[in-house]
């Protein structure tokens, strides 16, 4: 017996709440706080030993966000803004989780949440109306209300190579990095992959492994971090400016301080053009997407000038012609994956330690005892390294035994892609709430910034049902079916259905290729969402 079906067969009696959050990361630690403020009774399960979520899980060297510190942090408590310093305009891993066990703290978070206590399956108990869960260890619990937190990319996706449990080093996905020191000098190290997590393992890595070895399917275009400390002087600066930031960051499209250029790239000349991404290219973060041209993300030729801007970059960049073509993208459109940003990732291929194989040249045949095998030759390591990416914004739900009316799984439900309504809830699954669910802006998205929309949504709709006297919410299959309809249309005008993407579910094998987010922006999706809740939440049917 599996330790779900043991659990399953175990007679523990249910501890009942209000609510049940599931995940402890930026999101259900936001959730607890605001339900807390209602005054309900909630309890977070947790699968890691500690908060944080992404933070906590992806501690690979080099893991950082992209997104400015300053608009990173939750922006709901003043007196949180004003303690926390951020020591670099882009913190890495450490110091942000750091900062989310300070919110813990701060916030008596520790209290409500269960940690090393992964979800196996939750159903809907009709006759009650309640959600029951099980964990992996047998524990289970009930609660009126069932809010899921459990990120876009975190359920780690290792695809499934031949041999792969007989490799005898060291080996791991970059999302379950050993919580020790890993000693990588000296070391024969490869490394699958070439995407985000990818570029700023590599570039860290390479500083002082024996020998890297990448193996890379798909050439990504990468651009420039432009990374700093944070100096004594700005700290105060930036204080003053976080109304003005955050207010800035409600009404851009990705939540972000940059906005897209109202322009089109061919309302400059091209020298002018070529001016504005030069600018562009040497300013901090996603700045060069996000603040370019808007025609970019929606027109191919457009987009076109700035695929060449790149590759012209990467050509400058790096020493041999011939490693700096195998690191050049031409299959996909600039901006169309997401773009990692990158602080020396170029010049890595420039050091005599590091190699770089093209899997489209050479595919990997298998592995083996020793390390990876392609078409033409054996590598051997002492630690391989996957940095192959997530089962994307659906893959924590589907991984999750969820029963909604009549025993339908959500898993099935989603087979053709996913179904919701708003991106939070789903039809047939009543009073469970998907914060930065399929479907919600919060999947292209300063992350933190959208967590905190949905957070504060679902936490007005909870009042709502509670001062009304309702105990019920559900969405209608017609709501449903406008909103799939509605996301559809919006992404169609853009150039993403075009490239395979996890953002298209196009990374795992199998998986219905479709748009998995919103393609809107934050603006229009949180009007979407302000508009139902002032209609008495249209769309919904409240029991
Ligand atoms: P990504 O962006 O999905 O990248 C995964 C990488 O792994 C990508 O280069 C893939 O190549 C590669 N991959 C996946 N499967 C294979 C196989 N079977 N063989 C060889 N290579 C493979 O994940 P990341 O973790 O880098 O980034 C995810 C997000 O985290 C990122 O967008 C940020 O938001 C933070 P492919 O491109 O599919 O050819």
């Amino acid at each position: 017996m599996s330790n779900a079906e043991t659990a399953r067969a175990s007679p523990i009696v249910a501890e009942t709440f209000d609510a049940i959050v599931i995940g402890a990361g930026i999101a259900g630690m936001y959730q607890l706080y605001r339900l807390r403020e209602l005054g309900l009774s909630v309890r977070v399960f947790e699968a890691g030993s500690g908060v944080g979520g992404t933070w906590y899980w992806n501690r690979y060297p080099g893991a950082r966000f992209d997104s400015e510190s300053y608009t990173y942090g939750y922006s709901f408590s003043k007196t949180l803004l004003e303690e926390w310093n951020w020591s670099e305009h882009f913190s890495a891993q450490p110091e942000t989780l750091r900062y989310l066990e300070f919110v813990a703290d701060k916030f008596d978070l520790r209290r409500d949440i269960h940690f090393n206590s992964r979800i196996a399956s939750t159903v809907y108990q009709e006759t009650e109306n309640c959600w029951e869960i099980l964990t992996e260890h047998g524990e289970r619990a009930r609660a009126k209300f069932l809010i899921t937190a459990v990120g876009v990319l975190s359920a780690p996706y290792t695809p499934d190579i031949p041999g792969i449990g007989d490799f005898k080093g060291e080996s791991w996905h970059t999302a379950n990095w050993p919580h020790r020191a890993v000693d990588l000098s000296n070391k024969r190290v490869g490394v699958i992959g070439s995407g985000a997590t990818a570029v700023q393992l590599i570039t860290e890595v390479a500083k002082n492994v024996g020998q890297l070895t990448v193996f890379q399917r798909t050439a990504n275009f990468c651009v420039p971090l432009n990374n700093r400390p944070i100096t004594t002087a700005e700290q105060g600066d930036l204080k003053a400016r976080y109304d003005a930031m955050f207010e800035q960051c409600r009404h851009s499209f990705g939540a972000f301080i940059h906005d897209f250029d109202p322009r089109s790239v061919f309302d400059v000349s091209k020298d002018a053009r070529e001016a504005i991404f030069e600018k562009l290219w040497h300013e901090p973060g996603f700045g060069f997407w996000l603040g370019n041209f808007h025609d970019i993300m929606t027109d191919e030729k457009a987009n076109a000038t700035i695929a060449e801007f790149v590759r012209k970059k990467i050509r400058e960049r790096v020493k041999d012609p011939v490693i700096a073509e195998r690191l050049t993208p031409r299959d996909h459109c600039f901006g169309t994956k997401r773009v990692p940003l990158e602080s020396g990732y170029y010049e890595a291929y420039n050091r005599p330690n590091v190699q770089l194989v093209d899997l489209h040249a050479t595919p990997i045949e298998r592995l083996t005892q020793k390390g990876i095998k392609t078409k033409d030759a054996e590598y051997e390591f002492d630690v391989i390294i996957f940095a192959t990416g997530f089962d994307a914004v659906t893959g924590a739900l589907t991984r999750i035994d969820i029963r909604g009316e009549g025993g339908q799984g959500l898993k099935d439900k989603w087979r053709d892609g996913p179904r919701t309504y708003l991106g939070l809830q789903v039809a047939g699954f009543p009073n469970l709430f998907t914060v930065v669910g399929a479907h919600n802006a919060a999947n292209f998205c300063n992350v933190p910034r959208c967590i905190e929309q949905n957070v504060e949504w679902v936490t007005a709709c909870i009042r709502y049902l509670r001062e009304h006297d309702l105990n019920r919410i559900r969405a209608t299959e017609k709501a449903e079916e406008h909103w799939r309809q509605h996301c559809e249309e919006v992404v169609s005008h853009t150039l993403f259905p075009k490239t395979a993407s996890w953002f298209m579910g196009a990374n795992i094998p199998g998986k219905k290729r479709t748009f998995l987010g919103y393609g809107g922006g934050l603006p229009r999706y949180r009007d979407k969402c302000d508009e139902v809740a002032a209609q008495g939440y249209a769309g919904f049917v409240l029991e």
